[in-house]
C-alpha cells in the first residue's frame, strides 16, 4: 500500500480525473451552501429523491440538475459511475432555476451553423441557468470547423470514440474515458479519428458576465 493506504497500482483504475464511482448501497451527501449540482449517469443507475417525496430512477444516459440549496439524495443499490459537476451558483435577480431531469436521447438536435457535429443541450438555455452541458457527436473524420477561442471554460469527458484534441499549440490523442479542462481563452479544436463515433460531454459556463 502507498502512503494513502491504497492498494498498489490503485491509481491506474482510479485516476485523479476519473468520474465518481458510487459503491453499492451508497447515498450521497449535499453540496455546500449555494452550490448547484449536475449529475449524469455513465454506468449503472441511481435513484434521486427530494423533499417532495417523489423519486426518479436515473439510468445510463440520464441526468439531473439540482439548483443550489435544494435538498436531495442520490442512492444506488449496485455500483454506479456518475459524472458530477458542482459550482457556486451565480444569482441573477428575479430568475430562479428549477430541478431538471432528463435523458440525452430525448433532447432535440440543435442547429450548428457552419459545423457538422451533432449537438444536444441538456439544460435550458434561459437566463436562470449559469452553465449548460452539451453532448456533441462527431462521425470519424469529422472535425470542428471553427478553431474556437472564448471566455467560457469547459470541462470535457470523452464518452465514446477517439480523436485528437488541440489546445493552444499542443495536440493530444484522446480516447473514451479521458477528461480535459479548458481554461478561458484556450484555443480549441477537435478531430474525430478511428472507426467509431466520438461523443463528448461538455460543461460550459453561460449567461453571466465573466468580468
Ligand atoms: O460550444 C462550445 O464552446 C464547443 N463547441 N466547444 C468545444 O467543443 N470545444
Ligand atoms: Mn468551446
Amino acid at each position: 500500500t502507498d502512503s494513502n493506504s491504497q492498494p498498489l497500482y490503485w491509481k491506474v483504475t482510479n485516476p485523479t480525473l476519473s468520474p465518481t464511482h458510487l459503491q453499492e448501497n451508497s447515498k450521497s451527501g449535499l453540496p455546500p451552501k449555494d452550490v448547484e449540482r449536475f449529475v449524469f449517469v455513465i454506468q449503472g443507475s441511481a435513484v434521486l429523491s427530494n423533499n417532495s417525496g417523489i423519486s426518479h430512477k436515473l439510468p445510463v444516459d440520464s441526468y439531473a440538475y439540482l439548483p443550489a440549496n435544494v435538498e436531495h439524495t442520490l442512492k444506488c443499490d449496485k455500483t454506479a459511475t456518475l459524472i458530477i459537476f458542482e459550482r457556486r451558483y451565480v444569482i441573477l435577480e428575479d430568475h430562479y432555476p428549477e430541478q431538471i431531469i432528463g435523458s440525452t436521447d430525448k433532447q432535440p438536435l440543435l442547429e450548428t451553423p457552419g459545423e457538422v457535429f451533432e449537438l444536444r443541450k441538456l439544460l435550458p438555455t434561459s437566463a436562470p441557468y449559469d452553465f449548460n452541458i452539451h453532448i456533441m457527436d462527431f462521425q470519424p473524420g469529422e472535425y470542428l470547423n471553427v478553431k474556437e477561442v472564448h471566455y467560457n471554460q469547459h470541462g470535457l469527458l470523452l464518452l465514446e470514440g477517439q480523436g485528437i484534441y488541440r489546445l493552444g499549440d499542443s495536440w493530444y490523442p484522446i480516447q473514451a474515458g479521458d477528461a480535459i479542462w479548458m481554461a478561458p481563452f484556450v484555443p480549441q479544436w477537435y478531430a474525430a479519428l478511428g472507426k467509431t463515433r466520438s461523443r463528448y460531454l461538455l460543461y460550459k459556463d453561460v449567461n453571466r458576465n465573466p468580468l
